[in-house]
């Protein structure tokens, strides 16, 4: 297909970049991690959307080259950080199975000269759906390392209960299909406070996605929800368009 075509020259082009979304401590308002998030400038179509080129760059395999040079491109970019502030970077299950994954994080903290407890890998369910005793062990060596394992887009997909049990997440992000109706659906407000209940018995912090509103800010607080990310706190951006030393509060 061309457009496989075109994705694998993108690569070799460096058409990828990386864009950045901050995360807020709920508490204080203050950014205490941000969010890499992946996009092809397409030399004709402008600025493609990851849901447009991940899965097809994890069918024809790229997502490995991609998954690397993400990996890598992210660290290099937070390393000059203040040092509270950790980068959270997106896992396709693609990078479970390919046998060095490990190897990869651990050169991309070892170029960078990042803090591992500063790195914190997003997965989703996909991941876990592998139930396999090796992507269990690739999670493990990772912790290992002392990143930070993450539960991306929580309450989507199987949501299987028993993945919270399968191994220990540092964090839990709640999808933002939750958050925007929480203000006007009764049933969203009780799923996300079940949420943040079920993580704080866990031991585990949470981030709310997709957040737009004061309204939701006052219902995630009252919920016990940690952090939170979206465009009020503000949008996915270049990162010299960060500005991380002060509250993004009201
Ligand atoms: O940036 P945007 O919100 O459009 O991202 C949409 C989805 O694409 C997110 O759910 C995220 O999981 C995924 N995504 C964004 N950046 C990356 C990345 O660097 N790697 C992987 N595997 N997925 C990404
Ligand atoms: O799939 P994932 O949960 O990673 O979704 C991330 C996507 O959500 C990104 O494409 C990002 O641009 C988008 N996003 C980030 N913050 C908000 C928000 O406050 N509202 C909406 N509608 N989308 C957001
Ligand atoms: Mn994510
Ligand atoms: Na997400």
């Amino acid at each position: 297909r061309e457009f496989e075509f075109q994705l694998r020259e993108a690569m070799v082009r460096q058409e990828f970049e990386l864009h950045f979304q901050p995360i807020v401590e709920l508490a204080t308002f203050r950014p205490c991690a941000v969010e890499a998030l992946v996009r092809w400038r397409h030399p004709e179509r402008g600025l493609v959307p990851p849901d447009k080129f991940i899965p097809v760059a994890e069918e024809i395999g790229l997502i490995i080259p991609l998954g690397e040079w993400i990996l890598d491109a992210a660290c290099r970019v937070a390393a000059a950080w203040p040092s509270h502030i950790r980068l959270a970077v997106n896992l396709s299950a693609v990078q479970f199975r390919s046998g060095n994954l490990v190897e990869v994080v651990r050169g991309a903290i070892a170029a960078s000269g990042l803090t591992p407890n500063r790195l914190e890998l997003e997965i989703t369910e996909s991941v876990l759906l592998q139930k396999d005793q090796g992507t269990l062990a690739v999670l493990h060596e990772l912790a290992a390392l002392g990143v930070h394992i993450v539960l991306d887009d929580f309450g989507t997909g199987y949501s299987s209960l028993s993945y919270l049990q399968l191994f220990p997440f540092s964090k839990i992000k709640i999808d933002r299909s939750f958050v925007s109706e929480l203000s006007s659906r009764s049933d969203c407000a009780a799923i996300v406070c079940t949420v943040m209940n079920l993580a704080k018995a866990l031991d585990m912090t949470t981030t709310a996605e997709g957040v737009e509103t004061w309204d939701q800010v006052a219902l995630l607080r009252a919920a016990g929800c940690s952090e939170a990310q979206g465009w009020l706190f503000g949008r996915p951006g270049f990162a010299s368009a960060l500005s991380l030393d002060r509250a993004l509060g009201p």
